[in-house]
């Protein structure tokens, strides 16, 4: 049998935020907004996040800009300073690189890390998480959460659960209850859409986890197709997926700046077909396999977003990779009405 793994999953506590906070201490104690201008109301565009101040007024990310000025109108506003947030979180992620070696990075401010072998025991890795918070704190002044599990989705859940600045450990042993309780939208891919099709099933409102629990596997399935089996194993704290770090994943890509910043579909389909032919023709020279598609798109407030997909790994040709990239492309533009700074293109390579 295979042993059981232990997972660590650390995530920074109001990120962008608590970058603005560290740099203009003036600003704690107050409601802080990180993201598009709001011109006293008129202004277009998101909220990238707030500090916890601000979430007591209504505010959150992705809302509309105006909405949380309505909100809190006195909150201070500040616009996105995205280099410096990657600058911070490199440093972050080498502190925690120190304590468990490679990691994945999920995003800017979020890391997955495998240390079954490093701790040996659920004592221990609270201890290494401990010790990562304390260094982060020490050395970047910013507080984070660590959460840890027996795998990615319960260390993920562990951590939204100690949030902010805590840390929490969930041994294999306690998953099924520690998550019995909560809403079924905490499973990674379930959202209203699924939610409802299995409240319609079970004749229920308001599905907590323990009451999808009661639909059988192959009803699940039947409902779902593949992703209802993984549903039922994730329903019951089950998730096999493994901890992939950037030595794991090898990816070949490209990037373009645009000279200015464009919504111009035409433009942009251009040259992005330009980034695939070139991404194919090394994959075809270096006869790589590749089992998905990454496509990257950098907006003008350099908001970073990536989209991917991915198919059973082989041979594969531009045609292929393109058809398969463009509409992650083009749900880009439709949306967003932000004007686009950079389009990329990677493969996945299989390992
Ligand atoms: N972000 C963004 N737009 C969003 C969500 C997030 O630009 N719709 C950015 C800003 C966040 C960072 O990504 O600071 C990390 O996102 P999280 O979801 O981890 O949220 P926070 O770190 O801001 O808060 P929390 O303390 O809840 O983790
Ligand atoms: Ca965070
Ligand atoms: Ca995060």
């Amino acid at each position: 049998m295979k042993k059981k793994r232990i997972i660590l999953h650390i995530d920074m506590d109001y990120f962008f935020a608590q970058v603005e906070e560290r740099e203009n201490p003036h600003f704690r104690g107050k409601p802080v907004v990180v993201g598009a201008d709001p011109k006293e109301g008129k202004g277009r565009g998101v909220v990238s996040t707030c500090n916890y101040e601000a979430r007591k007024y209504g505010i959150r990310s992705g809302m509309p800009i105006s909405r949380a000025y309505k909100l809190f109108p006195e909150a201070v506003f500040l616009p996105v300073n995205m280099h410096f947030y990657e600058k911070v979180s490199v440093s972050i992620f080498d502190i925690v690189r120190k304590n468990v070696g490679e990691v994945e990075l999920v995003s800017l401010d979020e890391a997955y890390a495998d240390i079954t072998k490093k701790a040996g025991s659920y004592k221990k890795a609270e201890e290494i998480g401990e010790r990562i918070r304390k260094m982060v704190f020490r050395k970047e002044k910013l507080t984070c959460t660590v959460g840890i599990g027996e795998n990615k989705m319960m260390a993920k859940i562990a951590c939204e659960e100690a949030k902010p600045n805590g840390i929490k450990t969930v041994k294999s042993t306690e998953s099924l209850k520690f998550i019995e309780k909560m809403k079924v939208e905490k499973i990674p891919g379930i959202g209203p859409k699924t939610r409802e099709v299995m409240e319609k099933h079970l004749g229920k409102k308001n599905l907590k986890i323990k009451d999808a629990r009661k639909i059988k596997k192959e009803k699940l399935v039947d409902l779902f197709g593949k992703r209802g089996g993984d549903f039922y194993n994730k329903l019951r704290g089950v998730d096999k997926s493994s901890v992939e770090t950037e030595r794991d994943v090898k990816t070949v890509g490209k990037e373009h700046t645009f000279q200015e910043d464009t919504r111009d579909p035409q433009k942009i389909t251009k040259t992005f077909k330009g980034l695939v032919f070139s991404v194919s023709k090394k994959v075809e020279r270096e006869s790589l396999s590749t089992k998905g598609v990454v496509v990257v798109c950098r907006f003008e407030d350099f908001e970073t977003h990536t989209r991917q997909t991915s198919f059973p790994k082989g041979d594969y040709d531009s045609d292929f990779f393109y058809k398969k990239s463009v509409p992650l492309l083009l749900r880009f533009l439709t949306e967003s009405n932000k004007k686009i700074r950079l389009v990329g293109f990677r493969v996945i390579t299989g390992s």
